[in-house]
């Protein structure tokens, strides 16, 4: 058999990306499956992996503003369009799509392009009422309130759950408004 080609370091490096990729996803999937086994019930793996998600927010928030230097945004519609675009992106090498917005511009739904968490994941029946995801409604809650914006994150289309795509609702409950430290005069 002839040896094999060399590859170029384009071709190693996208391999490495891929095998680092798989293995984020399969260890995620080692998370769920023991906070199953250690929790017993789907509604506390729900609560936990949102917590989960929540702690990784607060401190991930820093490594975004310092990576992406973004600035801070003029209102809720932009800065959902920077976690579509630029924190996904970032974080799990994915865009997506911001749609539904509501009226007075509060809330909207983030719809991912695809979903690299749940690569390999099939649920059995046991664990119907599951959010697989729910580390990345978390992720969201917690990097906001970081940035003075208290949210609510809910998943509505979950295509684990039979649903079409995945979508996630993230509702603004309250901006605290950021005030300067010294007086002007
Ligand atoms: C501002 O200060 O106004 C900018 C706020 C930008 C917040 C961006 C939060 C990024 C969250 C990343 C989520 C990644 C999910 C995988």
């Amino acid at each position: 058999m002839p040896p094999a080609a060399p590859r170029s370091g384009d071709a190693i490096f996208a391999s490495v990306e891929r095998v680092n990729a798989e293995l984020f996803t399969l260890t995620y999937g080692a998370i769920v499956r023991q906070l199953l086994t250690d929790l017993e019930e789907v509604e506390e793996v729900n609560k936990q992996l949102d917590q989960m998600g929540y702690n990784i927010g607060i401190r991930l928030i820093d490594e975004f503003l310092a990576k992406s230097n973004v600035s801070r945004c003029v209102d809720f519609k932009e800065t959902a369009e920077v976690i579509a675009k630029v924190g996904f992106k970032m974080f799990l090498g994915v865009t997506a799509s911001v749609t539904n917005w509501d009226a007075d511009g509060t809330c909207c739904s983030i719809v991912l392009d695809d979903n690299p968490l749940v690569d390999f994941v099939e649920l059995p029946d046991t664990c119907q009422g599951l959010y697989y995801c729910n580390i990345l409604s978390g992720v969201i809650r917690g990097a906001l309130e970081m940035v003075s914006m208290k949210t609510e994150v809910t998943w509505i289309r979950d295509m684990l759950r039979g649903d079409d795509a995945y979508e996630l609702q993230v509702k603004l409950l309250n901006q605290v408004p950021e005030e300067y430290p010294y007086k002007d005069d």
